[in-house]
């Protein structure tokens, strides 16, 4: 209601509620979605209840009388105890949390529908699409550069397996709309697996910063239907 008076869009209210997070467009966004909102929801009591505590201390032990000074209290054993465990607990919590997700998110896939080696080099990307049907089980590859962005084609509700590799420095592959990034780290061979829920185009690039022009390792991910796949596969082929 205070939204809708306030003039605000469908999309802003809806990143609102998301707390700032894109919306997911895979399967495993949703655990990073529901850590974060979590988070907000576990520091927003906290906060509140600080807070209250704060405002219920400066009201109840004020100084009432001019000549008077309120107790003064120190080596408080019990406070310093709470002030000491408390703050374990907020983190062994938070900790546990985000440890749960981590695997959630990093559970491998043994069988995927297709395997994509990402190769990052300063400063593009080169998408390497392995024993590919469609191209009778050859690979086919798109390589960008910073004036030419690479695109990376998905298909949509199939699951798809990333092998990062790098063959000079420290680059981090990151679809934000996947809520996930991982580094490409030279001879490292890190992997991670999503399955794309919604079609559509969406943006990646290097969250790592790896020289002067790191800022122009950007691509374009697509997400498309089993057909349009293909095609971009044989597309790749022949060019
Ligand atoms: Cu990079």
């Amino acid at each position: 209601m205070l939204l809708t008076l306030t003039g605000c869009s469908k999309d802003t209210v809806d990143s609102l509620k998301r707390l700032g997070l894109p919306e997911a467009a895979s399967d495993r966004a949703t655990y990073v979605h529901d850590l974060w909102i979590g988070s907000w929801i576990a520091a927003g009591i906290v906060g509140v209840a600080v807070w209250a505590l704060i405002l219920w201390v400066a009201f109840r032990y004020r100084r009432r009388a001019d000549d008077e000074l309120p107790d003064q209290v120190r080596y408080n054993l019990p406070i310093e105890v709470l002030y000491t465990i408390a703050p374990l607990i907020v983190v062994a919590v938070l900790f546990f949390f985000t440890i749960e997700t981590q695997n959630k998110v990093l559970e491998p896939v043994a069988n995927p529908d297709h395997t994509i080696l990402v190769v990052g080099q300063q400063w593009s990307w080169t998408f390497s699409y392995l024993e590919e049907d469609a191209v009778d089980g050859k690979s086919v590859y798109d390589v960008g550069t910073p004036a030419q962005l690479p695109e990376l084609w998905l298909v949509k509700d199939q699951t798809v397996t990333f092998e990062l590799r790098s063959p000079d420095v420290i680059h981090s592959f990151w679809v934000p709309s996947f809520a996930m990034k991982l580094d490409v780290v030279p001879g490292r061979d890190n992997a991670f697996s999503v399955t794309p829920q919604r079609a559509g185009e969406f943006a990646g690039r290097c969250a790592e910063l790896c020289g002067w022009q790191h800022s122009r390792m950007l691509f374009t991910l697509k997400v498309v239907d089993q057909a349009a796949f293909d095609a971009h596969l044989q597309d790749l082929q022949e060019a």
